[in-house]
């Protein structure tokens, strides 16, 4: 079988057409600034400590700081006369009051939060440069990636397990304290007994008979026993000091949960079990790098469930290369992904489909899914046509893989407005992309999204932190 077939069996294992379900996430972009107002106002943070403004024409950045002075505003040009002044919010008012203040004078042409680009900074991961560079610059992330990037948020991966021992990704897993005493009993009422890093939900009864050993499921052992889910992650959050590639967001944490077996197989009842369990356990993002194509009123209700609880839902678009999208990709409020990676001029075009993704009016965003670098259990190099790179890090291709890269973008503008339910998030991530042809998908640009236009888009008044939650603890920061 050609290597890249079987990298794809995952997404295609667990595999109807519909083009209507990200309608709701298409619809509601973030407002931009009206054509009548000249300050374009981008979103502040309450807390930020200074606004970055670009003078209107015909006011120079001396002039602008004198004006500003009479509205009690303190304020510096950065350096000449066209270039932008930088306001001090005065103790007693937030960012976002002192901006549409400024806003409303008409003084400046635009007014922003001063900051967001301080983050800049190369991944130092051995492998980035001659592995990751093409598909991060692809995604417009190098300028705004940072070691900490998604600090705050949990991604479950829902998938064949994880290697939490992978050198990548020892840190990097969300530890539940709450049912860590391996005394046989569900402490913590997650549904899973003893789940101190995730749970497998893959049973031995329905299991491929060539399969390893298996626990009953619910299981805490969601090892990695195919190769798929530790890419996932790596993909994700791959980081710390012996990590030798870069994650899109190394500050997330990844929550293992299993639901395909050794064949990157799973049944619909143990895969929707998987999706609602990673709710219950707080799971900000659920990455769902699998499909079928039948609808389920099981899955459906699974995927309903945990947007219910408060989760964003990010998945695969599918691999059979035709027009249309898998469940649960198409379920409502659902982020559909698909690969791009174009090979047909000789070298990779991220911004086109891959020949092998589904695409048409379903899929929310392309992201990269061909040559990618990521992390696979020890045991699994050489297996399956799973080709290691000098250690435990192999090339993989596949709209599964393009769909971390888009879960961990919303873990990156997430971790950056904690307090945004996940609906909002995913209109965010799905809106901020390169140019659009009518009806198709375009690449995800992850600077825009992390530049996203909040202000005027209304920032809703519920919070995870306050709505509905479920009845397991969040997984702890574990080290
Ligand atoms: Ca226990
Ligand atoms: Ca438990």
């Amino acid at each position: 079988m050609h290597p890249r077939l079987t990298r794809l069996r995952a997404a295609a294992a667990v595999m109807l057409f519909a083009g209507l379900a990200l309608l709701s996430l298409r619809e509601a972009p973030p407002a931009p600034p009206g054509r009548d107002r000249p300050t374009e106002l981008l979103a502040p943070a309450a807390s930020a400590a200074g606004l970055a403004l670009q003078p209107r024409p015909g006011l120079d950045a001396p002039a602008l700081v004198e004006a500003l002075a009479r509205l009690g505003v303190t304020a510096r040009a950065t350096g000449g006369a066209q270039d932008p002044v930088q306001a001090r919010v005065p103790t007693g008012e937030d960012a976002r009051s002192l901006a549409r203040r400024i806003a409303s004078s008409g003084l400046a042409a635009s007014v922003e939060e001063d900051g967001l680009v301080t983050a800049s900074a190369t991944p130092a991961a051995p492998r980035y440069e001659s592995g990751q560079r093409a598909v991060f610059e692809a995604l417009r992330l190098p300028a705004v990636w940072s070691p900490d990037g998604g600090a705050g948020i949990t991604v479950a991966v829902v998938d064949s397990g994880v290697d939490w021992d992978h050198p990548a990704l020892a840190a990097r897993i969300a530890i539940n304290l709450a049912d860590a005493d391996f005394d046989g009993r569900d402490g913590d009422a997650s549904g899973c007994a003893d789940d101190i890093a995730g749970c497998s939900f893959v049973s031995p009864d329905t299991a491929d008979p060539s399969c390893g050993p298996l626990f009953e499921a619910p299981n805490w052992r969601a090892r990695d026993d195919e190769g798929h889910g530790t890419f996932v992650a790596g993909l994700i959050a791959a980081g710390g000091p012996r990590a030798e590639i870069a994650g899109v967001a190394p500050g997330a944490r990844i929550l293992p949960v299993k639901v395909l077996d050794c064949t990157g197989t799973g049944r619909i009842a143990e895969a929707s079990a998987g999706v609602r369990y990673a709710a219950r356990m707080g799971a900000h993002v659920i990455n769902l790098s699998f499909g079928t194509r039948t609808d389920s009123a099981v899955l459906r209700s699974a995927i309903e469930e945990a947007q219910r609880l408060g989760s964003l839902i990010v998945a695969s678009a599918g691999n059979d290369g035709r027009r249309g999208v898998t469940y649960p990709a198409v379920y409502p409020g659902v982020l559909s992904v698909a690969a791009s990676g174009d090979t047909s001029a000789g070298s990779v075009d991220y911004t086109r489909v891959a020949p092998f993704a589904d695409f048409g009016a379903g899929v929310a965003l392309l992201a990269p899914g061909v040559g990618l670098l990521s992390t696979l259990p020890p045991a699994r190099c050489g297996q399956d046509n799973w080709v290691c790179e000098d250690g435990p890090y192999a090339r993989g291709d596949g709209s599964s893989f393009a769909t971390p890269i888009v879960a961990a973008a919303a873990a990156l503008f997430w971790s950056r407005h904690l307090d945004l339910p996940a609906p909002f998030v995913g209109r965010v991530i799905a809106s901020a992309h390169r140019p659009a042809p009518p009806g198709e998908a375009a690449l995800l640009d992850i600077a825009l999204a992390l530049q996203a236009r909040l202000f005027e888009a209304g920032l809703p008044g519920t919070s995870r932190a306050g709505g509905a939650s479920g009845s397991g603890a969040a997984p702890s920061t574990g080290n």
